[in-house]
């Protein structure tokens, strides 16, 4: 019996959010690998334009619609049109999200409550429109992209932060509530990985010197590295297959150890 179909998505429609470029795109790219129809959003044209182009030129036919993740209205919309269109979501992974790295006492509410719109209410919005459709189906996955920041805190991220640890217990009650009609929702919590939303911690000093900051998490990355968003792709095309189909409100963390590990010395 060849035991690596329990990995495969073939005939399964999954749907990633805001996923033209970055881990979003990684994750597509993996699991179209594995069979499945690919389902991507963006908030511009523009932008969703550029993302069917990039599926294009990795050989996916990828099917792009233009959706604000934080406006239920619309999100609705596109699962009509995705249902017309494409099929059933089978798979969705809750990718699309923003960070402002602001101290907390200057920040601006309006600034705390976007962060938390988009990271955090859009899963909501976002599950809650996909799972009545999963139930009629007989089963689903969701993959919720939390963070090191639904364990941690640190300086400028307050608003990340408690996003990212609501979105690991929303991961959890949807897991509760829906795992009787084998909907398994789980959280993949990547480590630093180097996009364009962690581009300003790693840019080159006046100097020519490495940012501190990258530095500072390569020291306490037992890998030694940033993770590139190709390192999620396996283990989303995990908890998207049948092979995880007794694994339910787990975060996964795909960090390179940087969680298990007190740092290096400075040299
Ligand atoms: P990114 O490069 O900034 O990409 C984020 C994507 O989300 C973009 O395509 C963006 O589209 C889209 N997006 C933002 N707001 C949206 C909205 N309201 N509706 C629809 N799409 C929206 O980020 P990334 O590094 O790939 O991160 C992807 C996910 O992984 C995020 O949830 C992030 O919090 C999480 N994460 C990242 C890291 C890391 O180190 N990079 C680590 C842990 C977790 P626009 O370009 O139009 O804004
Ligand atoms: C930051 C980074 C982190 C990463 C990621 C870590 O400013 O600390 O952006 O938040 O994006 O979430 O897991």
């Amino acid at each position: 019996m060849d035991y690596m179909k329990n990995y495969s998505l073939e005939g399964k429609v999954a749907w990633i959010t805001g996923a033209s470029y970055g881990i979003g795109f990684a994750i597509a790219k993996a699991m179209a690998g594995a069979g499945a129809t690919i389902v991507f959003n963006d908030i511009r044209q523009e932008l969703v334009d550029k993302g069917v182009a990039a599926y294009k030129e990795e050989g996916i036919q990828a099917h792009g619609y233009v959706c604000d993740v934080t406006d239920e209205d619309a999100v609705n919309a596109t699962v009509s049109e995705i249902e017309k269109e494409v099929g059933t979501v089978d798979i969705l992974v809750n990718n699309a999200g923003i960070i402002k790295r602001i101290p907390m006492i200057e920040m601006a509410a309006k600034d705390f409550r976007q962060v938390i719109d988009v990271d955090l209410n859009a899963p909501f919005i976002v599950s809650k429109a996909v799972i009545p459709a999963m139930i009629k189906k007989g089963g689903g996955k969701i993959i919720n992209i939390c963070s090191m920041m639904s364990e941690f805190g640190r300086e400028t991220v307050s608003a990340y932060a408690a996003a990212k640890g609501g979105l690991k217990m929303l991961t959890r009650n949807i897991a509760s509530e829906y795992g009787e009609y084998n909907i398994q929702c789980n959280g993949i919590g990547p480590g630093y990985i180097a996009t364009p939303q962690t581009a300003p911690l790693r840019e080159k000093q006046a100097d020519g010197s490495r940012h501190p900051f990258d530095q500072f998490i390569v020291s306490k990355t037992p890998a030694g590295r940033w993770g590139e968003a190709s390192d999620l792709g396996g283990p989303a095309v995990f908890l998207a297959s049948a092979a995880s189909d007794f694994v339910n409100g787990q975060i996964l963390y795909v960090d390179g150890g940087i969680q298990a590990y007190i740092g290096k010395q400075p040299s």
